[in-house]
C-alpha cells in the first residue's frame, strides 16, 4: 500500500516481527524499571501516560525500523528527500488514560507541495477501539480551516469522517503532520503501548 495524497495517510502492516515487538516492549520495562539515572529528560513513568523519549537512540530495533526502507520510502513520499527524525518515543496509556483532543503536530498547511511534518504511530499491541486504537479524519491535512480548528470536524457541513485505526500489532500508521488525529481513551484493562515517530522536512 502506498501512501495516498488525497487521505493523507498509509498503513504499513508488520514493519515489526512479534519477536521485534517482544524485544522493544522488554527494553521499554528495563528502562521503566531500571535506575532513575537511566531515564531521559521527558520521560514519564507516573500518571495516566507512560512515555519514554529518544527510542531510536536507545533501541536497536527502533533504530532498525526507521532505516527499514519500506518505511523510508513512505515517508519520503510525505515530507520529501530531505527530512530528520525529530521524535521516537513510546507512548502507551494506561487503563482509564489516554483520551486526547483532535490535533495535527504541525501548523496549518499554507501551501501545496511536501508536508513539513509526518507522523507514524507503531502499533505494539493489536489496537482496539476499546483499547484506545489512534483516529484519524482522512483528508483533513488538505482542510486548512479545519486544521485551524480540529474540533470543527465533527460539524463541518461536508462530513469529513473520523476513521479509527483498528490495526493489529506490529503495523505503522503513517500520515501527514498536517492530518487531524488524536490518541483515545483506553478502556481495556491493560496498557496500549504505542511508538510514535515523527519526521521534519529539511530545507
Ligand atoms: O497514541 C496515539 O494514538 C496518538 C498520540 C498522539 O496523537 C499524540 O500524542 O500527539
Amino acid at each position: 500500500m502506498c501512501y495516498d495524497p488525497d487521505l493523507g495517510f498509509v498503513v504499513l502492516r508488520q514493519v515489526f516481527t512479534s519477536a521485534e515487538i517482544d524485544a522493544v516492549l522488554e527494553r521499554c520495562d528495563t528502562i521503566r524499571n531500571g535506575p532513575e539515572s537511566d531515564l531521559m529528560p521527558g520521560d514519564k513513568l507516573h500518571g495516566g501516560t507512560v512515555h519514554l523519549e529518544r527510542l531510536a537512540q536507545r533501541i536497536d530495533q527502533v533504530q532498525t525500523l526507521v532505516a527499514n526502507p519500506k518505511v523510508a520510502n513512505a515517508v519520503r513520499s510525505i515530507v520529501g528527500q530531505r527530512h530528520n527524525l525529530v521524535q521516537s518515543s513510546l507512548r502507551s496509556p494506561r487503563p482509564g488514560f489516554g483520551q486526547q483532543q483532535l490535533h495535527t503536530d504541525d501548523a496549518p498547511k499554507e501551501h501545496r507541495g511536501p508536508c513539513r511534518v509526518a507522523t507514524a504511530i507503531v502499533a505494539l499491541v493489536p489496537f482496539t477501539k476499546l483499547n484506545g486504537a489512534t483516529r484519524i479524519v482522512p483528508g483533513s491535512h488538505s482542510r486548512i480551516d479545519l486544521q485551524r480548528n480540529p474540533g470543527n470536524v465533527n460539524h463541518s457541513p461536508e462530513k469529513l469522517q473520523e476513521q479509527i485505526m483498528v490495526t493489529d500489532a506490529g503495523s505503522m500508521i503513517l500520515f501527514s503532520g498536517h492530518l487531524i488525529h488524536s490518541g483515545r481513551k483506553n478502556n481495556s484493562t491493560h496498557e496500549r503501548p504505542a511508538l510514535q515517530l515523527i519526521w521534519h522536512r529539511q530545507g
